[in-house]
């Protein structure tokens, strides 16, 4: 998934959202006006270096589904909404960022976004914590300056804590599996659960709540089905993630994968462990989960000899057509065409 599929998902609303980045940063210079004198000058320049290197530089599909989520719920949304859905958009970008961060630092990655990741820079290590934290607190505050005042303020801010606590729980499953190395416990009934908590909920199900709740959405069979979707289309989405991870180019990807050192549970693994011979699965298990350049290649042989690539676009093209059967329960022709685009979106990638 590249910028060009992020622009033609939606259209013109690209360049209105990614210009509104600017007022984003207005709003956080105007909220942290009181740190303007030293020494305090000094965290407020620094949180305004993190913000301009780890937010706008995405593929911003997470923030852009706020506006367009709005525009399919909401028949001639006000100026005014539009601008409530930008800054939630941006909102949803920095969390993002926050969870990257922190990301990065875990799996011990190297390139993010085609620059190296937040905490290589000027060897910052493990300082990079803080900046995490730093971009999660600013989103709570952007939030309490635009919409403390709203009936759906707590509602808002409930949606942000949940879904943030869904994901922190999925980083957690995620490295503690890829941890003990039990591989008898890399199961694709694991994989779903880690994929649900660590990417499905604050990818797609978070912008798909906050577009639902500042249009006043009160439909809870819409929500359940909006829901199952944005479960299902995240579990594609990280297939795709790890099957980048291991065979997509850094120059297409911005990123350099490290699954196979870091014994990863990813989709890849589990299949391939299905896949196997007895051989070969005892020889998947001993190279895998190890730094090491000829361990790693002997992962990805073992992958190429049970056609791994085949399984994930076998695999990812019967999910679609589940996905398919289930957006037609949608009543709202808008919603069908966006999550059609966005099915597409997400199994693009391969080709
Ligand atoms: C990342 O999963 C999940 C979160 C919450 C950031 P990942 O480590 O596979 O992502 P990436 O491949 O982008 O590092
Ligand atoms: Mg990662
Ligand atoms: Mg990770
Ligand atoms: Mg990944």
């Amino acid at each position: 998934m590249n910028q060009s599929i992020a622009a033609k998902l939606v259209g013109a609303e690209y360049d209105v959202f990614d210009n509104f980045f600017t007022t984003i940063l207005t709003d956080i210079t105007s909220i942290t006006t009181d740190l303007e004198q030293e020494p305090l000058s000094v965290a407020k320049n620094w949180l305004e270096r993190v913000c301009h290197f780890n937010v706008p530089h995405g593929k911003k599909i997470r923030g852009l589904l706020v506006p367009i989520f709005v525009r399919s719920l909401v028949k001639c949304p006000s100026t005014e909404k539009m601008t409530q859905a930008y800054t939630l958009g941006w909102c949803v970008e920095i969390l993002q960022a926050s969870s990257l961060i922190a990301d990065d630092v875990m799996d011990k990655s190297k390139l993010r976004r085609g620059k190296p990741c937040w905490y290589l820079v000027d060897d910052l290590g493990t300082d990079a914590v803080n900046d995490s934290f730093l971009l999660e607190h600013i989103m709570y505050q952007l939030i309490r300056k635009h919409f403390k005042t709203t009936s759906y303020y707590t509602d808002i801010l409930d949606i942000f804590l949940q879904i943030t606590h869904k994901t922190i729980l999925g980083q957690c499953l995620d490295i503690q599996t890829g941890r003990n190395m039990r591989f008898e416990e890399y199961t694709m009934e694991r994989y779903e659960a880690i994929v649900k908590y660590k990417t499905s909920f604050y990818t797609f199900y978070l912008p798909i709540a906050i577009a639902a709740t500042i249009s006043n959405v009160q439909n809870t069979k819409l929500m359940n089905i909006l829901e199952t979707l944005a479960i299902s289309i995240g579990h594609l989405f990280q297939i795709l993630d790890d099957y980048l991870d291991c065979y997509g180019s850094k120059t297409k990807t911005g990123k350099i994968g490290t699954d196979i050192q870091n014994g990863k549970c990813s989709w890849l693994f589990v299949r391939a462990k299905e896949l196997c011979s007895k051989k070969q699965l005892a020889e998947l298990c001993y190279n895998y989960g190890h730094d090491d350049e000829a361990k790693i290649a002997h992962v990805v042989e073992i992958y190429e000899a049970v056609k791994i690539p085949a399984h994930v676009s076998e695999f990812m093209k019967h999910m679609k057509a589940s996905n398919l059967r289930l957006i037609h329960k949608l009543e709202n022709e808008d919603l069908i065409i966006l999550f059609k685009q966005l099915l597409e979106m997400v199994t693009e990638g391969l080709n």
